[in-house]
């Protein structure tokens, strides 16, 4: 098959059958011109009750080439997308069925609803497990596995502005880390899958566009003395990173997030916020 012209511009680059887990063989990850020029949305920034620095602001520049979608333009540029009362009346499925391909992780669906609980009312292997409504620590999503979901979107069912979702650009991360440290780093999931620990990296510059981040202090643990290292490294230049806040505070606020690229956590929920609802979705590509 041919690459579009869109796709040479576009962020989601091809990616060789042999890179993908045989659930994401036959995802394309193509952005058609037509596709593209359809779609036109307005989509700016704003944040509610930051403490960190302000995100970007991205407008929807309508003279812009139409295979520089604006939402794949954003998320290329920044890493992530803040899509603010976002189509609040359609269903988040409708909404990331109109963005690209939807991945089905775990039982029941595609979305999965995201309340506050108590540690003992979720299964340890969740964040909301480990955590409760106390602060959820910056991570990649589902770091563990070989090939995580590229792309995470997070949608406001009920919402506060107390209660934040938190960024931090782990390409800028990255920039303080010795190439050769980064590169050695190799870490495991913390359980064995199939009776052994996968080697992964921390971070495989191989994969499309700026390669891939792994990142979760629970969920996967350094492999090797060179693991150690790059890890302790990550966590150090991490330290001194401010994080950016969104607060997914009214009903169909959308954040887009570059799983590969972007750690995300949460603000502790206080009780007087202990309604809020999110949905979460993962995407293997958006177009
Ligand atoms: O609730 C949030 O804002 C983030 C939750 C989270 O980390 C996740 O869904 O993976
Ligand atoms: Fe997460």
């Amino acid at each position: 098959m041919t690459a579009s012209p869109c796709l040479t511009a576009s962020l989601l680059s091809p990616v060789r059958s042999s890179d993908l887990s045989p659930v994401r063989k036959g995802c394309l990850y193509v952005l058609t011109r037509r596709a593209c020029a359809r779609r036109v949305f307005s989509c700016y920034h704003e944040c509610r009750g930051s403490n960190g620095p302000l995100p970007e602001v991205a407008t929807c520049d309508r003279s812009m080439s139409p295979n520089l979608h604006p939402i794949c333009s954003q998320l290329h540029r920044a890493g992530y997308v803040f899509l603010p009362s976002h189509l609040p009346g359609e269903s988040s499925e409708a909404v990331a069925r109109s963005m690209g391909a939807a991945v089905c992780v775990g039982k029941g669906g595609s979305v999965h609803q995201l309340k506050p609980k108590p540690e003992s009312d979720a299964p340890s292997t969740t964040y909301s497990g480990i955590y409760g409504s106390n602060i959820f620590p910056l991570h990649t999503d589902l770091a563990h596995w070989r090939f995580p979901p590229r792309f995470l979107l997070l949608r406001c069912v009920a919402g506060y502005d107390a209660v934040a979702t938190l960024l931090i650009d782990g390409a800028q991360v990255i920039e303080n880390i010795d190439h050769v440290v980064l590169s050695r780093a190799l870490v495991r999931p913390r359980r064995r899958v199939e009776g052994i620990f996968p080697l992964l990296r921390l971070y495989d510059r191989q994969q499309p566009d700026r390669g891939l981040l792994r990142w979760d202090e629970v969920f996967i643990r350094p492999a090797s003395r060179a693991g150690e290292i790059g890890v302790q490294k990550f966590r150090e230049c991490l330290a001194r990173s401010s994080p950016i806040s969104v607060s997914l505070a009214k009903q169909g606020d959308t954040l887009i997030i570059d799983n590969w690229r972007m750690l995300h956590g949460r603000s502790s929920v206080p009780p007087a916020c202990s309604a809020r609802v999110i949905e979460r979705l993962y995407l293997e590509k958006v177009s």
